[in-house]
């Protein structure tokens, strides 16, 4: 039975994944600074600063495979991002390496594109277009994952997670909805495919107005059930509530991009 470390156990993804995934693999480890509130005493928890080499490589002791949702995941500050997603994102990678891990899940995200402008549909061999510090570490550690592969061994597949949840939140989350099991399916893939060397694929469910092409994942196996269309009424109703951002609509990444925006579209 495979030991499964997973990394942000407190995060937004990774509270939902801890329920889901221990029917899948049982032995799992879960980290973050500090344990959940309702760790339950079925749940193995590790404490670990992902920005400590040595608490890093402790934890990746006996572990098989790591799905890895720690870290920043929005817009931070430089200092926040560089400790928590460039140097926590490195330790990650290199305490695997030391302590013979196998396989990396990197939860890469959206804003590693994100300056794309909508109109035009992007596959898993662009080459990055970030739309912050964020997105930058998120590239940072989309390389990482290529290094490891290319040098040490390690199967790495990186996600460029959409937006996960329940139901798409609004108009461009239409495009980019992540039903939590289509996220299940793709760590799966990660953790288990025989092929896997080094993938870049998209954390995106069946999406009529997606702006990805995804077809590496479904070469994979990839097989998504969530249909962001269902919950069109819901993302409209929603997208009233919001203020007008005419950069953020133009770009991928929304808010991302408007976000201290002083460019050109
Ligand atoms: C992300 O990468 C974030 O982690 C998440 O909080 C959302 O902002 C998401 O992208 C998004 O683009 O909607």
């Amino acid at each position: 039975m495979p030991r499964i470390l997973m990394t942000g156990a407190c995060g937004g993804i990774g509270t939902s994944l801890r329920k889901l995934l221990p029917p899948i693999y049982p032995d799992l480890l879960l980290s973050d600074l500090k344990a959940p509130a309702d760790l339950s005493s079925q749940e193995t928890f590790k404490a670990a600063d992902l920005s400590d080499l040595g608490q890093v490589e402790a934890l990746c002791e006996g572990v098989d495979g790591i799905i890895h949702f720690g870290g920043y995941s929005v817009e931070g500050s430089w200092n926040d991002i560089l400790q928590a997603n460039i140097i926590g994102g490195y330790n990650l990678f290199e305490a695997a390496r030391r302590q013979g891990v196998k396989r990396i899940v990197f939860a890469s995200s959206n804003h590693a594109v994100g300056f794309y402008p909508r109109h035009r549909k992007i596959d898993n061999d662009v080459q990055p277009r970030p739309d912050g510090r964020y997105g930058v570490s998120k590239v940072f550690g989309e390389a990482l994952g290529s290094l490891y592969a290319d040098k040490h061994g390690l199967k790495v597949t990186c996600i460029r997670i959409g937006n996960f949840g329940d139901k798409p939140l609004d108009r461009r989350r239409l495009s980019i909805w992540l039903k939590p099991d289509d996220l299940i399916q793709l760590c799966r893939i990660g953790l288990e495919h025989p092929d896997i060397h080094f993938e870049v694929l998209y954390g995106a469910s069946l999406n009529e107005r997606a702006w990805w092409d995804n077809q590496r994942a479904y070469d994979l196996g990839y097989r998504p059930t969530g249909r962001a269309e269902d919950f069109r009424e819901h993302a409209f109703a929603e997208q009233t509530k919001l203020p007008a951002d005419p950069i953020g609509d133009y770009f991928q990444g929304g808010a991302f991009c408007s976000t201290e925006f002083d460019g050109d579209t």
